[in-house]
Formats: structure tokens, C-alpha cells, sequence
């Protein structure tokens, strides 16, 4: 695979194609960074990103995980003093779940948010911007509640934080869109660079196949869930024997073989009696989804396997979290 491939494979959007191919035609060092509002438990939405992040490290680059306990504050998660404790908390799940240490560096938004410069800066952004441009940004990251006036200031630091943690690449959600185009208008307007900037896909809800999975309501898988939690839920997932469920729907136990399985295993075996074929061993996604399609996979047998693979990728980070606890 080449450096591009691995950059870009498994993202829904590149923004743009051309920009990404300049910085892997020289990844080394290059910076990219994932912010995230802290959370005192990683699920699923977060590992898909970091996936992503592993990936880049694989190519070459320094990875910056933001801790965004300002941004967290804005979009009212809490008391400072709580934020900073699932801040940390995260931290040491995300090194469990398999970044390189070496290869990571994790920053505060507080540690250089409140600087004057930053906030200078901010109000220029904020003297560039309109309410409704902001707003706009923000929609689905704040999830619908009325607006605050933290909300539209919220999207404007995001941008910021790209240039001021001297970023070379973006990576986020699908969610994330609206804030890095802005970050693309508006940063040039105040004498800064546009950054490019990947998109990973936001999963489907494992129970019913709709909507994203890392949202609160529906099911999702974190690392508090247990070997027995991750079963169930696995096995009671919607899974048609199909990669493209009628309507909006999507497969979820598909997409997490796609997301999560395939990129960090080289080959997936799925368990089987022999008196039903024996063992089944997949390189790839595509081989496994074809024979889901195909009828040679069966639902059943396909969510074993999965249980059994997220379990293993959970693991780490559950036990930290244990640690944690104690
Ligand atoms: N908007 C993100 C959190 C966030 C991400 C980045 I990238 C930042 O620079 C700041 C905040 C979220 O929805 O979690």
C-alpha cells in the first residue's frame, strides 16, 4: 500500500485530493491532529478516529490529540474541574487502545487557549464571521439545544486550533465538515493557512442500522462494556445479509468490520463447527462481505467473530480503565 492509500483509505471525504497527495508524497513529521470533547469513556466513535490516527502514524506523521476541555466547556459538558478529570481518564485509553506513545503527543485546549494571542485572534475570527455562518458550523455538533453564545464562538476556535498547534492535516467525524470548511474560509481572512483534511464515516447504530452510533440514545460499544456486554449486543445486532439494507439504513456489523476489524487485523478467521463448513478466513473486507451477500457467511456466524475481535481491541483500554477505578 502506498502512502497515500494508507493516508486516505477507509475516510469518507478528502478535502482535497490534491492537497493530501502533496503531504504524502512527504509524510514524515508532518503534524495531524483529532480533537475531542473529553469523555470519561472511549466508544466506538472515538476508535474510529484513532484508527485513522494509527494509520498516519504508520506513514510517518506526529499525532496531536487535542483534549478540547475549553470546547467541552462551551458546549456546557460540565465544571472545568470535572472536564479535566475525564480529560485524563481518556488520555490513558487512547494509549491503551494502541497509539504509539512515542508518537503522540496529547495537548490541553487550556494549555494555550486562554493566551492572549489566541484569544486576539479568536476576536478577529469573530469580527470576520457571521452569527449565522457559526451557527451553521455548530449545528450538528451541539445536537440541537438552543444556541448559546458559546456555540458560535466554539466552531471559531476550532479552526484557530489548527494553526495555533502548527497542524499540517485534519482529522475528524463526518460531523467535524461544517467547522473545517469554515476553518478553510475564514483562516486565510485573518493572514493564516487552509489545512486539508480527512473525514471518517460515522457508523450506523448497531441495534437498528440508522443514525450514528457514538450519539448517546441507540447502542454503542465502549470500554466499559464487558465480554458478555459486547456478545450481546453483537448478537442482537441488525445485520441483513447485505451491504446496502434497504433505505438509509446501513449494515453495522459490516461497517465495523470495515472500521475497526480489517485495519488493525491481517486476517479474520470466523469460528466455525465443521459439520457447517469449518473455520472461514478472510485478508480482506470485501471477501467478507461477498460472502455474507453471497449466503456462504451467515449473519450469526459473521457477529461471533465480530464479539469476539472487539473484545480483543476493547480489552486494553478496559483494563485501564479498571486501573482507573481502583
Ligand atoms: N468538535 C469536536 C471537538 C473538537 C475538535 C477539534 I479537531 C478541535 O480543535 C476542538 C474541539 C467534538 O465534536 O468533539
Amino acid at each position: 500500500m502506498d502512502a497515500y492509500e494508507l493516508i486516505s483509505r477507509n475516510v469518507e471525504e478528502v478535502v482535497t485530493d490534491e492537497e493530501v497527495e502533496a503531504l504524502a508524497e512527504d509524510p514524515e513529521g508532518k503534524r495531524v491532529y483529532v480533537g475531542y470533547e473529553p469523555s470519561g469513556v472511549l466508544h466506538i466513535g472515538h476508535m474510529l478516529a484513532a484508527n485513522k490516527l494509527i494509520d498516519l502514524q504508520e506513514a510517518g506523521m506526529e499525532v496531536v490529540i487535542l483534549l478540547a476541555d475549553v470546547h467541552a466547556y462551551l458546549n456546557d459538558k460540565g465544571t472545568f474541574e470535572e472536564i479535566e478529570e475525564t480529560a485524563e481518564k481518556m488520555r490513558k485509553q487512547f494509549l491503551a487502545y494502541g497509539l504509539d506513545e512515542d508518537k503522540t503527543e496529547f495537548v490541553y485546549g487550556s494549555d494555550y487557549q486562554l493566551d492572549d494571542d489566541y484569544v486576539l485572534d479568536l476576536h478577529k475570527l469573530e469580527l470576520d464571521t457571521t452569527l449565522n455562518r457559526a451557527q451553521r458550523a455548530m449545528a450538528e455538533i451541539q445536537g440541537g439545544e438552543t444556541a448559546k453564545v458559546s456555540h458560535v464562538v466554539y466552531p471559531l476556535m476550532q479552526a484557530l486550533d489548527i494553526e495555533y498547534l502548527d497542524l499540517d492535516l485534519a482529522v475528524g467525524g463526518l460531523d467535524q465538515r461544517k467547522v473545517h470548511m469554515l476553518m478553510r474560509e475564514e483562516l486565510p481572512e485573518i493572514g493564516y493557512d487552509a489545512r486539508p483534511c480527512l473525514h471518517t464515516p460515522i457508523i450506523a447504530d448497531l441495534g437498528t442500522g440508522e443514525g450514528k452510533m457514538s450519539s448517546s440514545s441507540g447502542v454503542t460499544i465502549s470500554m466499559e462494556d464487558s465480554t458478555e456486554d459486547i456478545e450481546e449486543k453483537v448478537n442482537s445486532a441488525f445485520c441483513p445479509p447485505t451491504r446496502e439494507p434497504e433505505g438509509d439504513l446501513e449494515n453495522p456489523v459490516l461497517e465495523i468490520f470495515q472500521y475497526h476489524v480489517f485495519p488493525r487485523f491481517e486476517t479474520v478467521v470466523v469460528e466455525r463447527p465443521d459439520e457447517y463448513g469449518g473455520n472461514l478466513e478472510y485478508d480482506d473486507y470485501e471477501a467478507l462481505a461477498e460472502d455474507l451477500e453471497s449466503g456462504e457467511l451467515h449473519p450469526a456466524d459473521a457477529k461471533g467473530a465480530l464479539a469476539t475481535y472487539l473484545d480483543e481491541l476493547i480489552a486494553p483500554g478496559r483494563e485501564k480503565l479498571r486501573e482507573l477505578e481502583e
